[in-house]
């Protein structure tokens, strides 16, 4: 079987009352594409209305994650595409859910990868994962809340140290600084989260409902406005020419030359 970086497929699965959502585009280490991403908020949707579902599991296949947006598309889309765009949509379907939701990450988790691993009501994460928000090194920043998670977990210094640089962080770090709920051994993410979710089935779900909201309202509804300023910088920055820079040398395999247009 040969798979191309094009090939992009979510599998969904419904074990012992917990949706298993599979990204599946391992040539491009599951970068989201627009079919993953509308086909993953569909999925989540519907398995947050089914009654045969209590908690959700969103997970990578082949060792990795989602290596972030996929940048092909990225290159080819400018400010223009706004808010009606209907992956910006899938984004904030995904921010929507009622049942709880758990990221169970094994290898990378970049870009709007770990902005979906951070999204998630708890996440599960593998020692040696490799999360980070490297957006700036192509020119553009996060779009879907990414910086403000990790602002609103870390604080500012350690977070301000990620946005500016991209550097990436383990799993074991992500544990260690608060940013995952559990921390495993390579190859356990979606054992450990599964474990965690068939104890969440057993729960009060309207009570799980409310407290999740509980949680949020503490920690993110505050920060609507700054998320929405967020997600519009990230258009703006769609059209800059350290955009069109840093994502054609991603491509050409080279060190980007920023501020040179
Ligand atoms: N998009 C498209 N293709 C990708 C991506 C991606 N994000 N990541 C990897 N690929 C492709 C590569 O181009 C390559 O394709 P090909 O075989 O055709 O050359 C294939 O996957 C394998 O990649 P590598 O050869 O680079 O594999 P390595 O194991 O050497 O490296 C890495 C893996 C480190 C993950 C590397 O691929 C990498 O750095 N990827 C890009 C990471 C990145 O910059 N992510 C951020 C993207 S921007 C973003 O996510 C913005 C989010 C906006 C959210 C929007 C909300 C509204």
């Amino acid at each position: 079987n040969v798979s191309t970086s094009t090939q992009a497929s979510l599998d969904v699965s419904i074990r012992d009352q917990v949706a298993v959502l599979t990204l599946q585009r391992p040539a491009a280490r599951n970068a989201l594409n627009t079919e993953l991403m509308l086909g993953l908020a569909d999925a989540a949707e519907r398995a947050d209305s089914d009654p045969a579902v209590r908690c959700l599991v969103i997970t990578g296949s082949e060792g990795n994650f989602a290596a972030g947006a996929d940048i092909d598309e990225l290159a080819a889309r400018g400010a223009a595409d706004g808010p009606g765009d209907p992956r910006v949509s899938a984004w904030q379907r995904l921010q929507r859910l009622d049942k709880p939701v758990i990221a169970a990450v094994e290898g990378y988790c970049l870009g709007g990868g770990c902005e979906l691993a951070l999204s998630a009501d708890l996440l599960v994460v593998a020692e040696d994962a490799k999360l980070g928000q490297p957006e700036i090194r192509l020119g553009i920043i996060p779009g879907a809340g990414g910086l403000h998670r990790l602002a609103i977990t870390l604080g500012k210094t350690r977070a301000m140290h990620l946005a500016l640089t991209g550097d990436t962080f383990s799993g074991r770090e992500a544990f260690e600084w608060g940013l995952a709920s559990q921390c495993c051994e390579m190859g356990q993410a979606l054992a450990t989260a599964m474990a965690t979710a068939n104890r969440l089935t057993k729960g009060a779900p309207l009570a799980q409902r409310l407290a999740k909201r509980a949680v949020l309202s503490a920690t993110e509804e505050m920060h609507r406005q700054g998320f929405e300023m967020a997600r519009r910088s990230f258009e703006v920055l769609l059209s800059s020419p350290d955009k069109e820079e840093g994502m054609r040398a991603f491509r050409e395999k080279r060190k980007p030359r920023f501020g040179e247009t």
